[in-house]
């Protein structure tokens, strides 16, 4: 035993004492400990890559949790990272709390628009404040991405401890950032600016020791604490201890489709998804990947072989926070909330930006020069991403992904284990829930609620609703047919209520036009249903005018997407038998009339 190890297992050993001591003496006067909160975010972790939903990735750890607790797969939260984590952290719509657009894009007609600011602005407050003030211990390790002016940091929003990667992305080896205007990422340490990182530095290490070390430090005084981890992992660039690169190889030299048709089965097996669900089209531009050369097929595979292994080095460090929480007693006590921030990512950064007009100085050109060998693929310096293939299988059996507001941009995976689940452990729930929720939920958990106004200041109502009575088993969701869901980013909307959805997508991936869908029985989004069904859209579109009046929507008048359709191949209509030459069958001879050739 380590000195480490000994003195844990003398803490461990004196609060089981303490709890028997507890347990045997006054038992009505004494409270119950209100519950720890964890919330571990993994960046652009798909719906369909944890082994629980489907994944052939190996993530026990997560899946331990999902089988103590409940999964929920009828789960949303935004398009993409920013706007997500400021919902998560204010409970307020993304036009209400800054996050109208993210800060990397703001358009020219919504600069100096209140509301899209472009950080988590002052007009909310946040919810490790009113934890903080409710009597919690608040710690954060991770990206932030909600602002870097010493007002807008986690530690001027309410986190006690922190140890923040302030930027959206960046290195996982070091300060590199990816962009030539901003090459040095920021960091913050309880509410300082580090000029160096600690040696050793790898991130979803040093945020797991960190958030640790908050926890060991904070205990002693009997309160419980709340604990947001906010990993990078595993969002582009895939930066990969060595050791952990070669889990995977060759596994997926098979191609997207063959993937995408298991983890399909595996859903239906165990029970995410309802038998008879379609896969999403293979978005049009993207080859079957039978028609590929061997050695382009391992090439391409080896980017979601790295991809695996970084979402199995995640799992790793989240069973290391978990083990240590038990180690010291707390685990039993301890909520735990898991989701992906958005959809996976399935837009080439690079190529995204190289085509946007105006944006050519943003480059990082020297990414380009770091993908020659995939050798070095994981090392600090170069940058991987698996492209909109390896995007879909992360989504299935969704359609599209990050950026985009079809299932697949907003639609991910949530696990709530602990105390408050009062549902069979591993058991699956398809209610309509929301990232908002999770504020109010917390809230009633730590027994506080939500105040009408803060520092003389009126706040805006919070957007979702408590998880309480699905959480105890009460109830199947938190809303109702008629409570109704919206999304608006990069002048893409969207809105849930019920089994509908409407949808304005950009072309090609959208048709610049209102969709709508029946996501109850077409997960996929493949049959449009707007010429079928006017009456329910047009009901569908006056929500739509509801959510821009009540929530000052203003759409961008410049888009990251505003030029998508000129750098895709055309689409054309899928009609199902067309184009003849490729659908004529095999001509099959009689059998009477075979024969080998004479010589
Ligand atoms: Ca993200």
């Amino acid at each position: 035993m380590t000195e480490i190890q000994m003195t844990r297992a003398c803490i461990s050993a004196i609060a089981v004492l303490a709890a028997l001591l507890a347990s045997g003496s006054g038992e009505a006067q004494v409270q119950p400990k209100r519950p720890n909160i964890v919330v571990i975010l993994g960046d652009d972790l798909g719906f369909a890559d944890m082994g629980s939903f489907g994944g052939e990735i190996k993530t026990p750890n997560l899946d331990a949790l999902a089988n103590a607790g409940a999964r929920f797969t009828n789960f949303y939260t935004h398009a993409s990272c920013s706007p997500t984590r400021s919902v998560f952290l204010s409970g307020v719509d993304t036009h209400r709390n800054g996050l109208g657009n993210m800060d990397e894009w703001t358009a020219p007609n919504q600069q100096n628009v209140p509301g899209y600011e472009g950080y988590l602005n002052n007009q909310v407050t946040t919810l490790p404040q009113l934890l903080k003030d409710a009597g919690y211990h608040t710690y954060m390790a991770g990206k932030w991405h909600l602002g870097k002016q010493p007002d807008q940091i986690p530690a001027a929003r309410g986190f006690e401890r922190d140890f923040s990667l302030l930027d959206g992305a960046g290195s996982y080896w070091d300060m590199t950032n990816f962009t030539a205007a901003a090459p040095r990422s920021v960091f913050t340490e309880d509410g300082r600016y580090l000029t160096e990182l600690p040696k050793d530095y790898y991130a979803t290490k040093t945020y797991t020791d960190k958030l640790i070390e908050f926890i060991d430090a904070g205990r002693g005084d009997g309160k419980p604490f709340f604990a947001y981890v906010s990993h990078q992992a595993p969002h582009d660039p895939y930066h990969l201890p060595n050791d952990w690169r070669s889990r995977h190889v060759g596994e997926y030299d098979k191609g997207w489709d063959a993937v995408r048709q298991e983890r399909l089965q595996r859903q239906i097996e165990l029970g995410i998804i309802p038998a008879g669900t379609q896969l999403a089209e293979r978005m049009w531009f993207i080859p079957d990947p039978v028609v590929l050369a061997p050695a382009t097929r391992a090439v391409l595979g080896k980017k979601m072989e790295l991809y695996a292994g970084m979402v199995e080095n995640l799992d790793y460090h989240i069973g290391r926070l978990i083990d240590h929480l038990k180690e010291i007693g707390e685990y039993e006590n301890t909520i735990f909330i898991v989701f992906g921030d958005n959809g996976a990512e399935g837009t080439d950064l690079f190529e995204m930006i190289a085509g946007t007009p105006g944006t050519r100085d943003f480059l990082f050109a020297a990414v380009n020069w770091s993908q020659t060998s995939p050798q070095a693929w994981g090392d600090p310096g170069s940058y991987v991403a698996y492209g909109p293939m390896w995007a879909q299988v992360s989504m299935t059996p969704f359609s599209q992904y990050k950026g985009w507001l079809g299932e697949g941009g907003i639609h991910n995976a949530l696990i709530v284990s602990g105390p408050v689940v009062n549902r069979a452990p591993g058991s699956i729930n398809r209610g309509l829930m929301h990232v908002g929720d999770i504020m109010p939920t917390l809230l009633e958990i730590a027994g506080t609620s939500y105040p009408q106004s803060r520092d003389g200041r009126p706040l805006p109502p919070l957007m979702g609703k408590s998880w309480g009575p699905v959480l105890a088993g009460q109830a199947e969701s938190p809303r109702t047919e008629r409570d109704y869901l919206a999304w608006q980013l990069f002048g893409n909307r969207a809105l849930r209520q019920g089994d509908w959805k409407l949808r304005w997508e950009f072309k090609s991936l959208g048709k610049a036009d209102w969709e709508l869908y029946n996501v109850a029985t077409d997960a996929a989004e493949r049959h449009d249903l707007a010429a079928e069904q006017p009456a329910k859209l047009r009901e569908m579109i006056a929500l739509w005018d509801d959510y821009v009046r009540t929530n000052n929507v203003i759409l961008p008048s410049r888009s990251p997407f505003e030029t998508a359709e000129d750098q895709l191949p055309p689409r054309v209509p899928d009609d199902k038998g067309y184009p003849p030459l490729v659908y004529k069958q095999q001509f099959v001879p009689p059998p009477d009339m075979l024969a080998a050739p004479k010589r």
